[in-house]
């Protein structure tokens, strides 16, 4: 069985929420407080070297990380979770995902920890960060025209992201105004019936 490294409500809920669309099973080891010295962050570490969360044991002992990686893979086992090929509505997934790892992940690598990267000036760096963020998220915005999820009638893995980073920062008052559409297909996912436990187990509804 997959083992999953994780912290309830973090990045690593959005690869939970793959696994689970897929039916694939996994044991979930808590790594709360792995972003401060300690055993924890040992741990994580021994397997990514970036010690950050979802990082994947898999079945055969290798080990994945990285959630659009983690999508691609869940893609092999459960295709049906991506629109199918040769339909304009793949070429926007594939672009939205990696769109979305590319950009608007980076943005919290640096304003979760500006100290980090820029020990002068963290406070500017945070902030210049969350406003970067909030454009992407503006930009994100117009790209929906389907219902109930992103891409239309069916669930795809890209949703699996807006449920969860619509509860990160700027948070859920900013995007009910600026954003209603990523709300909407948050509230979407939250509403089915196949995701209650692992959005409860991450404190995500
Ligand atoms: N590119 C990675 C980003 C993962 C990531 O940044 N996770 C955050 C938690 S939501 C983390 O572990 N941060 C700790 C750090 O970067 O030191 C992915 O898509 O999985």
């Amino acid at each position: 069985m997959i083992t999953l490294y994780g912290v309830p409500g973090w990045g690593s809920a959005i690869s939970e929420l793959m696994l689970t669309l897929a039916k694939i099973p996994y044991t979930f080891i808590d790594v709360d407080g792995f972003d401060q010295p300690g055993p924890k962050r040992e741990l994580l570490k021994a397997r990514n070297p970036l010690c950050q969360v979802p990082t994947l044991e898999l079945e055969n002992g290798e080990i994945m990380t990285e959630t659009a990686a983690i999508a691609l893979m869940v893609l092999d086992r459960c295709p049906d979770l991506a629109p199918p090929i040769g339909r304009a509505e793949r070429q926007q997934f594939q672009r939205l995902l990696i769109w979305l790892v590319a950009n608007v992940y980076p943005t919290f690598t640096y304003a979760d920890y500006p100290e980090r990267w820029a020990a002068e000036a963290p406070e500017q760096l945070k902030e210049n960060c969350i406003e970067y963020r909030k454009s992407l998220y503006l930009w994100l915005e117009t790209q929906l025209s389907a219902q109930p999820y992103a891409l239309g009638r069916e669930i795809t893995l890209l949703d699996c992201y807006i449920a969860v980073m619509v509860t990160w920062g700027p948070r859920r008052p900013w995007f009910e105004v600026n954003t209603p559409g990523l709300v909407s297909v948050a509230d979407a996912v939250s509403q089915r019936g196949d995701l209650q436990q692992v959005l409860r187990d991450n404190k995500l509804i």
